[in-house]
């Protein structure tokens, strides 16, 4: 069995755990990609993605750092699918499935029970050493393989976070989805003049970073080492607006750019 797992190991090379599938088996969200889930999975290995450019790159922001470089299930997702294309060519008696965000498994959870972080009282998993900038991926397998131990790191439980969320949707380390910004700035459609104020307020088209800046834990973390993400950056979209690749195509263009023209005032009322 640990055999197994130096040869996982030695393919995946971002951080990564593992946890037991059965453990998660009764909380899988029903969703497409459950289909996918290999027949008698066993084990969750949990990859992270740290995504954080160094604050110089975010000075002109008009959207959430998650979504300034490429997509990310097109970054993560592809590194995620060459990881598994490995594993399968390395260990070809097991079955392996990749699976990011629109995903069966609660990740936060998932991702905690395979120690590579905790949840903060924001919600979000803190990894001890990329804090929370981070993205979950996961490869779901057959192979047996020892899990870890859970929980890696800390939150400081200073309530930062809660204090900072600008829609009060931060309660005991849950979060309200309805009332975060990150949904609200989804949304398609008219939106009332107190949503609209908010985004306003907030100078981020789409996402939202409030509890995410304030958080102690994401001070002096490193620049993401994955190269992609480096080099797709685009943290201010006025003028033209290019869909193609980018973390807020999937609602169409209307929702963002009702947003943009929020924040440039082109929409006061
Ligand atoms: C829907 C969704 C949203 C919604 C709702 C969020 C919410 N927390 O409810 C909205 C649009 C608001 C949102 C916002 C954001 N999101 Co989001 N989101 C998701 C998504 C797709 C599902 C999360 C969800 O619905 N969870 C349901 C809740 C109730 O789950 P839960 O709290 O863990 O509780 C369950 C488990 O604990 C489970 N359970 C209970 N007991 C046990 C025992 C075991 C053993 C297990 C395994 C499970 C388990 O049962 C509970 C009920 O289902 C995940 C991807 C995924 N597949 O998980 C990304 C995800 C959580 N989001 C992510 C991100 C990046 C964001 C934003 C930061 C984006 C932004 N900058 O705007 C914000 C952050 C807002 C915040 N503070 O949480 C990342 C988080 C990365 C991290 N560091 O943690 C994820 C993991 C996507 C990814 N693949 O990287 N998101």
């Amino acid at each position: 069995m640990s055999d197994i797992r130096s040869a996982i190991d030695s393919v995946i090379t971002l951080p990564h755990g593992y946890s037991d599938f059965a453990a998660a088996r009764e909380h899988l969200f029903e969703c497409r990609a459950k289909s996918r889930l290999p027949e008698n999975s066993r084990t969750v290995i949990t990859v992270i993605f740290p995504y954080y450019l160094g604050e110089e790159a975010y000075r002109d922001l008009n959207i959430s750092r998650y979504a300034v470089s490429e997509d990310y299930h097109i970054i993560a997702g592809g590194m995620l699918k060459d990881f598994t294309a490995l594993l399968r060519e390395k260990l070809p008696e097991y079955a392996f499935e990749p699976f990011i965000d629109s995903s069966p498994l609660p990740e936060v959870a998932c991702a905690v029970r395979s120690g590579v972080g905790v949840r903060g009282r924001n919600g979000l998993l803190i990894s001890p050493e990329y804090g929370t900038y981070i993205f979950i991926g996961e490869i779901v397998t057959d192979a047996p393989v020892p899990v870890d131990e859970p929980g890696a790191g800390v939150c400081l439980s200073c309530g930062a976070c809660e204090k900072a969320c600008p829609t009060g949707a931060l309660k005991d380390g849950r979060v309200d989805a309805s009332r975060c910004l990150s949904a609200l700035n989804q949304k398609k459609g008219e939106l009332t003049q107190e949503e609209k104020a908010l985004i306003r307020e907030s100078g981020c088209a789409w996402g939202c970073d409030a509890c995410q800046t304030v958080c102690p834990m994401n001070k002096n973390i490193p620049v993401t080492p994955v190269a992609a993400f480096r080099e797709t950056a685009v943290a201010n979209i006025g003028g033209e607006l290019k869909l193609e690749g980018r973390a807020y195509a999937w609602r169409g263009r209307q929702p963002i750019e009702r947003n943009l023209k929020i924040l440039d005032g082109r929409e006061s009322n």
